[in-house]
């Protein structure tokens, strides 16, 4: 825990208006940001901070990126939400350019992840009972253990950690777990003639950055096809360049059947997700079965157009990889006692500490920031380390000294 009365007034003002007058469902690193851009957030104390978290991969493209801000802010004099009950100039013409973008026939927009997640499974069953020929309610989604795509009573239904889902229940039924990297437990699973859908992510972000081994998304893609169950790729956390390809599913070529974004579809200005599929699922779903409030609004379509338009003209992939790479190798050269290895693809890395002391990462987050850089435990013994896609070279050497100076006060 942090020593409360080492914090500035200020910071303290902000943290404990937080804690009188907001639920309380975070424990955040003590640290009150209002500014950004680019690799950098600044406190209220106009301390300036490397950003290793970049809004869980939502801000890959750094904070504020100026053609991102300028899409919003000129949409935003024009004409921010219809509904769906009338067409708007923009949704056609993202819907266009995304589809194409990643090659799929449709595209289903929604806001948030957990959103996209949900509305991926209703489309992977209704696909099941239309097409695949499924006995009524009886469609089945297979998931991996270490999972996370959300909140939700669904999404909890399908989480093998606890602190997502005790004390949540009952919940919802047709869901299965197999272990995650393991091409055996899919294939058992898919013998089942009422598996509709095996929803996976290509890295496990919340579980610490797991990296399956090298051809399980080919395995996957393979025994999907073999059994005739969609393969549904949660792409959320590990698209958009974030591990050196725009899709994490391209370092094996493999395409998913149901693609699903969200996070830095919008570059970190709003929440926006995104199911993409070809007509055989998506026209599984009729007018009046489906929608949201706010899903495709003109305000999202200008947003998302230009956050996946930067993507590609400044080569974020590119540069996710080789920095990523660079990243990987200047911390294995620390050669740290606390490290037992760092893990990852592209630019979404995690360290696993080894320390006797279960509060060590999180001590080593406390320091990280007092030395610059934010970033936090995910479960316990694993740190993730995920900037902003267009960090530069000299931008990583300073963070790892960032890093090692931090390292030194365990
Ligand atoms: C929070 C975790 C990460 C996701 C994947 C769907 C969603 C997420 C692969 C749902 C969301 C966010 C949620 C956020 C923290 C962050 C997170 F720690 F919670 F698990 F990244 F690992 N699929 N992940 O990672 O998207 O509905 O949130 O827009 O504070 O809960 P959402």
């Amino acid at each position: 825990m942090h020593s409360l009365n080492s914090l500035t007034e200020q910071t303290q003002y902000y943290i404990d208006l937080e804690q009188k007058f907001g639920a309380h469902n975070y424990h955040p690193i003590p640290v009150v940001l209002n500014r950004g851009k680019g690799v950098f957030v600044w406190d209220v104390e106009d301390k300036k901070y490397y950003d290793f978290l970049s809004g869980y991969s939502a801000v890959n493209q750094g904070h504020c990126h100026p053609r991102i801000i300028a899409a919003l802010t000129e949409q935003a004099q024009k004409l921010t939400l219809t509904s769906r009950a009338f067409h708007s100039s923009l949704l056609g013409e993202y819907e266009q350019m995304i589809t194409s973008y990643f090659g799929y026939d449709k595209v289903l927009p929604m806001n948030t992840g957990v959103e996209a997640g949900e509305t991926a499974i209703k489309l992977a069953r209704r696909w099941g009972y239309k097409v695949k020929g499924i006995e009524a309610n009886q469609a089945k989604i297979i998931f991996a253990t270490g999972n996370f795509w959300g909140r939700t009573l669904a999404a909890i239904s399908s989480s093998t950690d606890p602190s997502s889902y005790e004390n949540f229940g009952p919940f919802m039924p047709g869901f299965e777990l197999i272990a995650y990297n393991d091409l055996n437990a899919l294939a058992s699973a898919l013998q089942d003639k009422n598996v509709a859908g095996f929803m996976f992510e290509p890295i496990q972000g919340e579980a610490g950055v797991v990296v399956p081994d090298e051809g399980y998304l080919k395995g996957v893609r393979d025994l999907c096809t073999q059994y005739n169950v969609l393969m549904i790729a949660d792409e959320i956390q590990t698209g958009l360049a974030r591990t050196g390809k725009m899709l994490a599913c391209d370092h094996e070529n493999v395409r998913p059947d149901m693609l699903i974004l969200g996070k830095a579809l919008s570059g970190g200005v709003l929440p926006i997700s995104a199911v993409l599929a070809d007509d055989e699922i998506m026209l599984t779903i009729q007018p009046g079965e489906h929608g949201s409030t706010y899903g495709g609004n003109p305000l999202a379509c200008a947003v998302a157009m230009t956050a996946l338009q930067v993507i590609k003209d400044e080569k974020m992939e590119d540069n996710a990889e080789a920095m990523g790479i660079l990243f990987r190798e200047e911390i294995k050269k620390l050669n740290s006692p606390f490290i037992e290895l760092i893990r990852g693809k592209g630019l979404l890395n995690a360290i696993v500490m080894k320390h006797k002391n279960p509060d060590a990462s999180w001590a080593l987050c406390l320091s990280l920031k007092e030395n610059g850089l934010l970033a936090k435990p995910t479960h316990g013994d694993k740190i993730r380390f995920a900037p902003p896609l267009i960090i530069n070279r000299d931008q990583i050497l300073e963070a790892v000294r960032i890093i090692e100076k931090s390292l030194a006060t365990l």
